[in-house]
Order: structure tokens, then C-alpha cells, then sequence
């Protein structure tokens, strides 16, 4: 691979200066060391130092890379267009970095957003380095989608809390050394869809900690996926914690998971456009190389008219992706909070993980019978896929997001004497 294909170089509208910068860095030479690396401890450790990729992960302010004029003071400041250029290119170099890299974000951003000086000061520069390793523990056995009926419990006793309850499916797990714990901070036995006060209150009793992986009372398993990816279990039975591992305000958890989730999910669609980008190079290789029926399968129309799909779903999923980041990175900022970007996020999120599957199954199928052999490029990008259009957030629940977003703007259309849409005066 002579390069790799980034956003920044085909949709310069929507980036800046730095993003240039930054995409000069991401060579294939560069990332060398971590395609098809299998050592998920080193592949974390690497992305530190010497790579230094977890700045972007980490605002100006605190010791991270720039976002941007005018954002060199704000202490919750990160790039989501750069982001997108290290998950691009991650999707297509190692899709085990790649998911490491997301997760050291994932659980790491709520300390930027809510946590204390002394939290940031603890955590921060060990994430920087690559040294501390961060995990995002919110799903649970009986709370997937459905966050607000987590059952994870946090108690209060004395100045501390005590943590009961059991996390699964939780990425970086066997490589963490901190955990954001989110646990329910109410008595409220929790039902389906809320606890007995509804859905609102349900979620109104999520608080998020900052606990220790190796803290008493936490013990953590393995789990195998379909991919190698450092994923796992973890329990809390007893563990102690005291009042300053709280993570932002008694009941701001929901919250906080819903704004990382937001700045994350655009970048999710970014490495799908990387690994949909590699399986477009692989097939484009192939169908001009293989020669059937006297000529290279590359002169069939069919072949043809595969590529021409799999080209535009591409692009049409790196526009809203750059369109989500670049909204994300330029709106208003208020109070150092990023303006919502939810509908954009999850569009972005949406429609480039299931076009990468799409675009993935057509190279296996250019590729014939070589397509489903072990070690093949095509067939590894094929199992790597699949977790996307599940993790932080189904497609499905992008869905929900992204009709909600829609029928609010309607709404706050109207003038005011209007009935809503779709109903009868
Ligand atoms: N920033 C700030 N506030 C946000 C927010 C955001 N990005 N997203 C939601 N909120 C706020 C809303 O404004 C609302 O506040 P008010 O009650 O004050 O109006 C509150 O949070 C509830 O939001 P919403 O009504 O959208 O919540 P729902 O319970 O209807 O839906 C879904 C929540 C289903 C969208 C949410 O639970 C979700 O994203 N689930 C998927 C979870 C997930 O991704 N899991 C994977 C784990 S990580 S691999």
C-alpha cells in the first residue's frame, strides 16, 4: 500500500490545516507496526508512544492535540476530524488498534468532560502515553440498548459508595487499568425501560465512577469474540470507592455516556469507511488481475457496475461522516459542551457501518471461492465488520435517534398554532 485513503485529501471543505498535517503522518510506513500485530498489550502501548495517536483523544488544554483556533483553552476540546483521520486510517491498517484506540476514547472522555482537576491529573497524561489503559463499563446482562435500566448499584455509605452488579461485553476489559463505571445512585429497583418511576427517572438515577480495574471487589474475565479484540466481563461485589471517584454530579451519568457517545459514534463510521476502503482497494486489485473469460474480470459490466456501487456508498458515507465531525467541531460552543450533534452522529454511524458491510460482502464475492479462505484480506474485513453496526449503538437504536432528531426540528418548525405533522387538524 502506497497510501491510505483519507477524508481529509478527497473532502477538503470539511477540514482544516492540522487535518493535513495529520493525515501526512498516518503513512502506511508509520502505522507498519501495528497491521497485523496480534498483541493487543503492545498495540495499545504502541499507539502511545511512539505513535503518539492518543492525543487526539486528550484537548490542548490538558496536554492533548490541538482542535482547533480558538479552542486551545477549552478543556473539553477534542477533534473529532482527527478522530476520524486516525479511525480511517486505523480501519485500514489494524481494526484490533482501531478498537482499541475508540475504547481508550470512550473511556476516557467522561474524565475530560466531568471529571475533577485531581481526576484529570491522575488519569490524563497515562492515557497521553499509552501507559494507562481506560475502559467504558455501561452494558450490562439485562441493559444493552436499553441504558436507562442498568442495575448496577451504587451505594452510599459513609463519606465512599459501595459498587454491586455485573458489566458484560466491555472492550479493552482485559488491557484496563481504570473503568468508567456507570451505576445506579437511587434506591429505585429499575424495570424494564426505567425502574418504577418511569424512564425518566430511570435515567436521572445513572452516576458515573471512576474506579480502579484492580480495586478490591473488582474481577474482570475474557470473553472470546469472532475477531481478536480484547473484550470481557466484570463484577463488583463490594467494591469500595470513595466520594472523588464520582465522575461529574449524583445522577449526570446517562447523560455523560450519551455525550461521549455522540463525539464516538461519528468516528465509528469513520473506521468503517477505512475497512470499506481497504476492501475496495483489495477488490479493485483482484478484478483487474484475474482474468476469466479472456479478460480481466474488470472488463465485465457486472464487475463494473459493483465497483461504481461500492465507490459511491463509500463516498456517500465519508460525506456524512465529515459532515457530523465537521458540525461537531464548529458548532457553538456552550460552557465548554460541544452543541448536540446526535442526528448527524447517528446518521453518520448508520448509514457507513451498513454500507461497509455491503461493501465488504461485494469484494468477497469479486473475489470468488479466495474470498472465504482464511487469511484472505477480504475475509478478515468481513469478520471485522460485523461488531460495528452493533457497538455503541445498534443500528437500530440510530434509527430511533435519528427519527426523534427529525421530528423535533419538524416540531420546532411549526409555528405555533400548527397541529404536528402526519396529524389531522
Ligand atoms: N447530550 C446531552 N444530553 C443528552 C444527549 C446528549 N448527546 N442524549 C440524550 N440526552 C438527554 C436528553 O436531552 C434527555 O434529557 P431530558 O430528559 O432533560 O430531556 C435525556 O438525555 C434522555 O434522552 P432521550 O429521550 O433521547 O433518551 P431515550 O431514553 O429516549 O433514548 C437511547 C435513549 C435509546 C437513545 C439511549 O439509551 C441509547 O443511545 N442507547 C444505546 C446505548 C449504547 O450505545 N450502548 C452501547 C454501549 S457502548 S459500546
Amino acid at each position: 500500500m502506497t497510501k491510505l485513503a483519507l477524508s481529509s485529501a478527497d473532502l477538503p471543505v470539511f477540514f482544516e490545516e492540522r487535518h493535513a498535517a495529520l493525515a501526512a503522518r498516518l503513512t502506511p510506513e508509520a502505522l507498519a507496526p501495528l497491521a497485523g500485530a496480534r498483541d493487543a498489550a503492545d498495540v495499545a502501548r504502541r499507539m502511545g508512544e511512539p505513535l503518539g495517536l492518543y492525543a487526539h483523544l486528550i484537548p490542548e488544554a490538558l496536554g492533548g492535540a490541538p482542535a482547533g483556533a480558538g479552542r486551545a483553552a477549552d478543556r473539553a476540546a477534542i477533534d473529532v476530524r482527527s478522530l476520524v483521520l486516525v479511525r480511517e486510517a486505523l480501519g485500514q491498517v489494524s481494526p484490533l488498534a482501531d478498537a482499541i484506540f475508540a475504547v481508550q476514547g470512550l473511556g476516557s472522555y467522561p474524565v475530560v468532560l466531568a471529571g475533577s482537576d485531581a481526576q484529570r491529573r491522575e488519569i490524563l497524561p497515562g492515557v497521553l502515553s499509552g501507559r494507562r489503559i481506560g475502559a467504558f463499563a455501561l452494558t450490562e446482562p439485562e441493559a444493552g440498548s436499553d441504558v436507562a435500566s442498568l442495575r448496577t448499584e451504587a451505594r452510599r455509605e459513609g463519606d465512599g459508595w459501595v459498587l454491586d452488579g455485573e458489566k458484560v461485553l466491555i472492550s479493552n476489559v482485559p488491557l484496563a487499568h481504570h473503568l468508567v463505571v456507570f451505576a445506579r445512585t437511587s434506591a429505585a429497583a429499575p424495570q424494564r425501560g426505567g425502574d418504577a418511576g418511569g424512564r425518566g427517572a430511570g435515567r436521572a438515577a445513572i452516576t458515573a465512577f471512576l474506579v480502579d480495574s484492580g480495586a478490591p471487589g473488582v474481577s474482570a474475565e475474557p470473553l472470546p469474540m469472532s475477531v481478536p479484540h480484547p473484550i470481557g466481563r466484570l463484577r463488583f461485589e463490594g467494591c469500595r470507592v470513595p466520594d472523588s471517584a464520582r465522575l461529574g454530579e449524583v445522577g449526570g451519568g446517562f447523560k455523560l455516556a450519551m455525550q461521549t457517545l455522540d463525539a464516538f459514534r461519528i468516528s465509528v463510521g469513520a473506521a468503517a469507511n477505512g475497512m470499506a476502503a481497504r476492501a475496495l482497494r483489495e477488490a479493485i486489485a483482484h478484478v483487474t488481475r484475474r482474468r476469466q473469460f479472456g479478460a480481466p474480470l474488470s472488463d465485465q459490466q457486472m464487475v463494473r457496475a459493483y465497483l461504481a456501487e461500492m465507490a459511491t456508498e463509500l463516498d456517500a458515507a465519508r460525506l456524512l461522516v465529515a459532515r457530523a465531525a465537521h458540525k461537531r467541531d464548529t458548532a457553538g460552543e456552550a460552557g465548554g459542551a460541544a452543541a448536540r450533534v446526535s442526528t448527524e452522529a447517528a446518521m453518520a454511524k448508520m448509514f457507513a457501518t451498513e454500507a461497509a458491510q455491503r461493501i465488504i460482502d461485494r469484494a468477497v464475492q469479486l473475489h470468488g471461492g479466495m474470498g472465504v479462505i482464511e487469511g484472505t484480506e477480504v475475509e478478515r474485513l468481513y469478520r471485522e465488520i460485523r461488531p460495528l453496526r452493533i457497538y455503541e449503538g445498534t443500528t437500530e437504536i440510530q434509527k430511533l435517534i435519528i427519527a426523534k432528531g427529525v421530528l423535533e426540528r419538524a416540531a420546532a418548525e411549526l409555528p405555533a398554532d400548527e397541529p404536528p405533522p402526519g396529524r389531522a387538524p
